[in-house]
């Protein structure tokens, strides 16, 4: 292959698209833009393809000028996985956003990479049906970029992760041909199953263009609770029964801290109290069924009446309406929200088996309190998945920048006990560029030798979202 001068690449990349998908000076911000404010992007240019064949064109294009290729989708990620550096292009995935088909019988649905969550849910519930994919972005992130992280959120512990979700792949590959893999089958056993290679791997092996996606009956009834507890070992307890009490029907588990209501009672808008007393740690509960006269109202009365009893429950709450379940979920994702507000905050998105999860936040907290007296924890999140954004505040009146300085030191601490406990350093936000050197620090050498095997196979020629995750 002939290596073509970049300005002369860029031309041709920008006639692929034509003026409506070239973003330039303030319409490319957006896209530079990353969540946390940890990066900035350069690019040569931000292409917006509008369809699967201008992908196809726009890599083969890039791949024979070496040009560096950068994905993103609804650029919500928080990892930094969606980042770009000079030397290369932006596709964003946006234009592309069309249902191709859902298909009720089959329980799937068939979208373009650009549609946005919350849409694909939308589309969903028109035809009576559940994409239970959920979290705080669904507004503006995208079902590509969903996939490219594998995604998890507030449903994983009934429906599993974006990977899980997934039958189905088209990918334009790092040589700009074409895989359609948009399979609807629940079964298939015919060699590799190739569309898990793509899937987490943040578009370094190829771009996800559009997938098929697992459907599920809506539910009928859904109930939900928010109670205080004493002890995060309680709040582990609870979980346990909760699954056994209301007969493997929990949806969603999140652990919610003191420090966490605090702050977005403080800082938050329309937030009060939502128990009478104060406890240093709360649950929100989640059942759910696609069966009418059910009766879950009467199993989540009975879990939490026999918690009281067994001490494990100090007080709760049972949303009445649907009015008042969105309160409550609007106090687990202000948690997220509010954190800045409390100042510097060095992150953690990590797993450990469910039966380690009060261990690892026991001592975990301990062991950066030793480090550095007065830092907070603010430990929330999937708890019913075993995943707990441990991330860590500064402590009051400290320096936010001298503070965030030492993230790589608190993340050895923190992710030092969650190996030990036999956890994952990155349980739902992915690698990226935020975890690609403890990613190198942790991960065995094989499997680093394998993944890196895998890289060099798919993208010989390294263009595609180089610099992440490996
Ligand atoms: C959530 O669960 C998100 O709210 C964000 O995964 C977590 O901000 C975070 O660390
Ligand atoms: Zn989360």
């Amino acid at each position: 292959m002939d290596t073509v001068a970049p300005a002369d690449a860029v031309a041709r990349l920008k006639a692929v698209v034509g003026p409506k998908g070239v973003a330039e000076g303030a319409d490319a911000e957006p896209y530079f833009h990353e969540q946390r404010g940890l990066y900035r992007s350069v690019a040569l240019a931000v292409l917006r393809p509008a369809s699967t064949d201008e992908v196809a064109k726009l890599v083969t294009i890039c791949a024979e000028a070496r040009l560096p290729v950068y994905p993103q989708g609804g650029n919500t990620g928080l990892a930094g996985g969606a980042v770009a550096a000079k030397n290369g292009v932006l596709i964003n995935l946006g234009r592309m956003n069309r249902v191709r088909a859902l298909d009720a019988l089959n329980f799937t649905i068939t979208a373009e990479a650009g549609c946005v969550l919350a849409e694909l849910q939308r589309a969903a519930e028109a035809a009576d049906r559940l994409f239970p994919l959920s979290l705080g972005a669904e507004g503006s992130c995208q079902i590509g970029g969903n996939l490219s992280t594998n995604a998890g959120g507030i449903n994983v512990l009934r429906y599993g992760n974006a990977r899980e979700l997934t039958l189905g792949l088209e990918v334009v590959l790092p040589d700009g041909r074409v895989w359609n893999g948009l399979r609807g089958l629940r079964k298939n056993n015919t060699g590799y199953d190739l569309k898990q290679l793509f899937i987490g791997a943040e578009g370094t092996l190829g771009i996800i263009t559009a997938a098929t996606l697992k459907l599920f009956p809506r539910p009928r009834e859904v109930e939900t609770a928010l109670v205080g507890l004493k002890r995060v070992e309680d709040v582990m307890e609870l979980f346990a029964r909760a699954r056994t009490a209301t007969g493997d029907q929990l949806t969603g588990f999140e652990l919610i801290p003191r420090i966490g209501l605090d702050n977005i009672l403080q800082y938050g808008e329309g937030f009060r109290e939502p128990l009478v007393a104060k406890h240093p740690w709360y649950a929100l509960v989640e059942i759910s069924t696609s069966r009418g006269g059910a009766h879950l109202r009467e199993a989540l009365d009975d879990l939490l009446a026999a918690a009281m009893e067994a001490d494990l429950v100090q007080d709760g709450t049972i949303a009445e309406s649907e009015t008042q379940r969105r309160e409550l979920w609007r106090i687990r994702a202000a948690l997220a929200e509010q954190q800045e507000k409390l100042g510097g905050s060095i992150k953690h998105d990590v797993s450990v088996p469910i039966s380690k999860v009060a261990e690892f936040i026991v001592r975990a907290s301990a062991a950066v309190s030793e480090r550095l007296p007065g830092i907070r924890p603010y430990p929330f999140g999937h708890v019913g998945d075993g995943n707990i954004h441990f991330n860590l505040t500064q402590p009051p009146g400290a320096e936010k920048a001298v503070f965030l300085k030492r993230w790589a030191e608190f993340n050895r601490i923190v992710h030092d006990i969650v190996v030990a406990l036999g956890g994952s350093i990155s349980a739902e936000h992915g690698i990226g560029l935020v975890r690609r050197d403890e990613l190198a620090h942790y991960a065995a050498p094989l499997e680093l030798e394998t993944m890196r095997k895998v890289k060099a196979a798919l993208d010989p020629l390294g263009i595609m979202n180089p610099g992440k995750v490996l």
